[in-house]
C-alpha cells in the first residue's frame, strides 16, 4: 500500500491528479489558506457550485468540478479545530480522509491530493495530523482497489519531513 503514496513538495492547486483536497469551512464558501488559493486558482464558477451546496459538517466531504485546476474535481472537506484533543479531534480528522478518499472511489477517481488538513488556521499540532493521516491513508487503501495514488502535498519543508518519517515508520 504504501508505493501508492507519494510526498510532494509545493503547491496543491498546480497538481495534476484526478482529484484535489480543498481543506474548508462548514460554509464551503471560501476561506485563507489553501482554501483560498483553491478558488483563486479554480476560478468563481467553483464557488457558483459551493453555493448549491448547503455547506458541509465537520469530518464530511463533498465534491465539485475543478473548473480552471489541472485536477478535475475538488472534494471539499472540514478538519476539526484544534481545541487540546478532547474534543473528538483525532476521529473527525480520520473521517475527512476517508469521506474523502471514499467519494474519490465512489466517482471513480484514480489519484488524489491531500494537504495537511487542519494544521494551518485550524492550529492542529503537525505531528499528531501527520499520524493521523498516514494511518487513515493505510487504513483505507488496505480494501479499496479503485485509487493507485495518493498525494500528501506539503507546503513547507518541516511538514514535509513529518510526513517522510511517519511514512517510514509505518
Ligand atoms: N498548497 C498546499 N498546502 C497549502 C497551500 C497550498 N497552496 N496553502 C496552504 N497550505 P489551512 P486548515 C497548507 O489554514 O488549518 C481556511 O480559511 C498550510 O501550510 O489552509 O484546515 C478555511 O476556509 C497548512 O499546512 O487549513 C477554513 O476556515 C495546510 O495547508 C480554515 O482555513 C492547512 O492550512 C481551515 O483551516
Amino acid at each position: 500500500m504504501k508505493d501508492k503514496i507519494k510526498i510532494i513538495k509545493g503547491d496543491i492547486t498546480k497538481r495534476d491528479t484526478d482529484a484535489i483536497v480543498n481543506a474548508a469551512n462548514r460554509t464551503l464558501l471560501g476561506g485563507g489558506g489553501v482554501d483560498g488559493a483553491i478558488h483563486r486558482a479554480a476560478g468563481k464558477e467553483l464557488l457558483l457550485e459551493c453555493r448549491t451546496l448547503n455547506g458541509c459538517e465537520t469530518g464530511s466531504a463533498k465534491i465539485t468540478k475543478g473548473y480552471n485546476l489541472k485536477a478535475k474535481y475538488v472534494i471539499h472537506t472540514v478538519g476539526p479545530v484544534w481545541s487540546g484533543g478532547g474534543r473528538g479531534e483525532e476521529k473527525f480528522l480520520t473521517s475527512c480522509y476517508a469521506n474523502s478518499l471514499t467519494l474519490a472511489a465512489e466517482n471513480g477517481l484514480k489519484s488524489i491530493s491531500f494537504p495537511a488538513i487542519s494544521t494551518g488556521v485550524y492550529g492542529y499540532p503537525p505531528e499528531k495530523a501527520v499520524k493521523t493521516a498516514v494511518a487513515a491513508v493505510l487504513s483505507f487503501l488496505k480494501t479499496d482497489s479503485v485509487i493507485h495514488t495518493v498525494e500528501f502535498v506539503c507546503f513547507d519543508d518541516q511538514t514535509y519531513s513529518l510526513y517522510e518519517n511517519e511514512l517510514a515508520r509505518s
